[in-house]
């Protein structure tokens, strides 16, 4: 290990098996959290040592910034238009590879990014693999304006679907409401667990407040777990 920021051997086993994916050309989404992290600091490195050109999009400012740093070329999603592969982290996965995410509260241009590339693959510990998605809050960005209207009905919604009474709670950072990279706010679903995942999906999507939830279903095609002693496994 020759970069002194990379101390989680898992999340780098991971990291390091997804830059293999990556070939000279591709338009490459960059996720977002400290395994999307690693991997934008062990691409940079074979990119540099290998000298091929990628167009990269970004997840989040954090990771335009890093990646920026390291030498990576990063442009507006738009400008690129489609991308061929998408590596991120994820905060839950399950058998079927549906995901929770946005526990960076950057679900919303993750999803975005996921879903306008050809592959999703995620990287992560095998922490993050549970039988049953919902142990991990589940974020919900929603629109600043009349955000307590909107997690009243996120309230009730999940009242109709059997679902936790534990009180939503409004993410805060420094005292403040966490603002994401849009502006908005995100409140945090404490479910325990998701028995139908698709069903809460629909109902969080018909809230006119809900601006994006963070399951991903039916969008990753690829899981590579990492382990701490080096080696991974494809899910
Ligand atoms: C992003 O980073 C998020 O969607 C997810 O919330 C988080 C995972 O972070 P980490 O890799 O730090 O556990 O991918």
């Amino acid at each position: 290990m020759t970069d002194p920021a990379i101390t989680d051997l898992s999340k780098d086993a991971a990291a390091r098996a997804a830059t293999l994916l990556v070939e000279p050309g591709m338009r490459l989404g960059l996720g977002t959290g400290s395994t999307a992290a690693i991997f934008v600091r062990r691409l940079a490195q074979r990119v540099q040592d290998e000298g091929f050109a990628l167009r990269c999009a970004a997840t989040s400012k954090a990771t335009t910034e890093l990646a920026t740093s390291l030498g990576l070329k990063v442009e507006e999603l738009d400008d690129i238009g489609w991308l061929d592969l998408t590596i991120d982290g994820a905060d839950e996965l399950d058998p079927d590879l549906n995901l929770i995410k946005g526990g960076g509260a950057a679900h919303l241009r993750e999803k975005i990014v996921a879903t306008a590339s050809d592959r999703m693959v995620v990287i992560a510990d095998q922490g993050k693999v549970v039988e049953q998605l919902g142990q991990f809050h589940l974020p919900v960005e929603v629109i600043p304006f009349g955000w307590q209207a909107t997690r009243t009905l996120v309230t009730r919604a999940l009242d109709r679907l059997d679902l936790t009474q534990r009180p939503v709670l409004q993410r805060m950072r420094d005292g403040k409401p966490l603002l994401t990279d849009e502006g908005n706010f995100i409140l945090d679903l404490a479910l325990e667990a998701i028995p139908d995942a698709y069903e809460l999906a629909d109902e969080l999507s018909s809230i006119a407040g809900v601006v994006e939830h963070g399951l991903f279903l039916n969008i990753c095609q690829l899981a590579i777990i990492g382990r701490p002693d080096g080696s991974v496994v494809e899910l």
